[in-house]
C-alpha cells in the first residue's frame, strides 16, 4: 500500500490533487479543476472517473467493481499492456497483460488553466519480469480538464526488438445501449470475436443488438459515440493507434461476470483505442512508441 501522507506531501496540490485510500486500500488520486473532476487508481494507473463541469460522468464504473489485488477494476479506463487479450503463446498468463493490475508510481503532478496533469510510471518487479522479461519503460501522462487526454509511452530499453499489443480499454456510460451508436468505423475491417474470429467489414454505424466484441484494424481516425438519451456525443481522437476495439458483453455474458450487475451492459459501451492483432507494434532497441487519445463531449439535438 503506497504511503498516502508521503504522496500528498510530495505530489499533492491544494484544490487540485489529493491522494486518498479507496476500497481495499487502493490508493486513489482525486482531481479537482474548474473544468472537471476525476479519480485515478494508482494500481493499474486506471482512470475511474472523469466528469467535465456541468456533465454527467462520461465513464462507466461498475457498482460491483472489485478492488481486489490481481484483478482489474471493472470500468473506467483499464490499460491493456504489453499484450491485448490472451497472451500470444502462454494461455495461462493474465488476459490483457499486467499493467492494469500492477502498481504505478507518481512521477509528476501539475495544474494550469486548462486542467490537471499527472505522469505515472509502471513499477516493474519479479512478478512482471516473470511475465515479460524485457527491459522496458511504460509511462502514462494524463490531463483532466474539459478534455481528457492520455498518452501511453513504451520505451524499449533492452538490446533486442520487442513486440507489444495494447489498448486504453475505455468504458463509456450511455443511457441505453439500444439507442447508442458508434460512428467513424464505416467500411473498416474487423475480427468478430463472437463469430469464430471471422473477418468482416463494417456497414454503417455500429448498433448494439447482442454481445458485440470486435477488433477493427488499420483504423486511425476519430470515433464518435452518439447517446440521444443524454443528448451528447463523445468524440475519441487518437494517434499512434491502428486498432479500435468495440465491446458490449450483452445479457448472457454479463451474467457470467461477477463484477457487473445483471443489467450493467445496458449502460455501458467500450470503445478502446490501441494496437491489437495485425497492428501490434514492434520496437527496436532504444525506440519509443506513444499511443495518445483525447476524449471530448459535445451536445447533440
Ligand atoms: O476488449 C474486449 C475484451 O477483450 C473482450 O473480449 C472482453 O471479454 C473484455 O475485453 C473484458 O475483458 P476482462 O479481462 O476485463 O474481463
Amino acid at each position: 500500500m503506497p504511503d498516502i501522507a508521503a504522496l500528498n506531501a510530495h505530489f499533492g496540490i491544494p484544490d487540485a490533487i489529493h491522494f486518498t485510500s479507496g476500497p481495499n486500500e487502493t490508493a486513489i488520486i482525486e482531481i479537482r479543476h474548474p473544468h472537471a473532476t476525476g479519480r485515478v487508481a494508482l494500481r493499474g494507473a486506471q482512470i475511474l472517473e472523469w466528469v467535465p463541469q456541468g456533465e454527467e460522468p462520461v465513464l462507466w464504473l461498475s457498482p460491483c467493481a472489485q478492488y481486489a489485488s490481481g484483478k482489474a477494476i471493472r470500468g473506467g479506463i483499464p490499460i491493456c499492456w504489453p499484450w491485448f487479450g490472451a497472451h500470444p503463446e502462454e494461455p495461462t498468463f493474465p488476459a490483457h497483460g499486467f499493467a492494469r493490475t500492477h502498481l504505478w508510481i507518481v512521477e509528476h503532478t501539475d495544474t494550469d488553466n486548462c486542467g490537471v496533469s499527472v505522469r505515472l510510471r509502471l513499477l516493474h518487479d519479479e512478478t512482471t519480469e516473470a511475465l515479460w522479461p524485457h527491459a522496458c519503460s511504460l509511462t502514462l501522462s494524463l490531463r483532466i480538464g474539459s478534455r481528457l487526454e492520455l498518452a501511453l509511452s513504451t520505451r524499449n530499453m533492452g538490446a533486442e526488438a520487442i513486440t507489444i499489443s495494447e489498448a486504453l480499454h475505455a468504458y463509456f456510460r450511455v443511457t441505453d445501449i439500444a439507442t447508442a451508436r458508434v460512428q467513424g468505423l464505416e467500411g473498416a475491417v474487423y475480427v468478430d470475436k463472437t463469430d469464430q474470429e471471422r473477418s468482416k467489414r463494417q456497414a454503417g454505424a455500429i448498433v448494439f443488438e447482442a454481445e458485440t466484441d470486435r477488433i477493427y484494424t488499420g483504423v486511425n481516425g476519430e470515433c464518435r459515440i452518439d447517446d440521444p438519451g443524454y443528448g451528447r456525443r463523445i468524440r475519441i481522437e487518437k494517434s499512434g493507434s491502428g486498432s479500435t476495439i468495440v465491446w458490449n458483453p450483452g445479457k448472457d455474458k454479463t451474467a457470467s461476470l461477477s463484477d457487473m450487475p445483471a443489467d450493467g451492459y445496458r449502460q455501458m459501451v467500450c470503445v478502446e483505442s490501441g494496437n491489437a492483432d495485425r497492428d501490434a507494434v514492434r520496437l527496436l532497441p532504444g525506440d519509443t512508441h506513444t499511443l495518445s487519445v483525447a476524449y471530448t463531449v459535445e451536445r447533440i439535438a
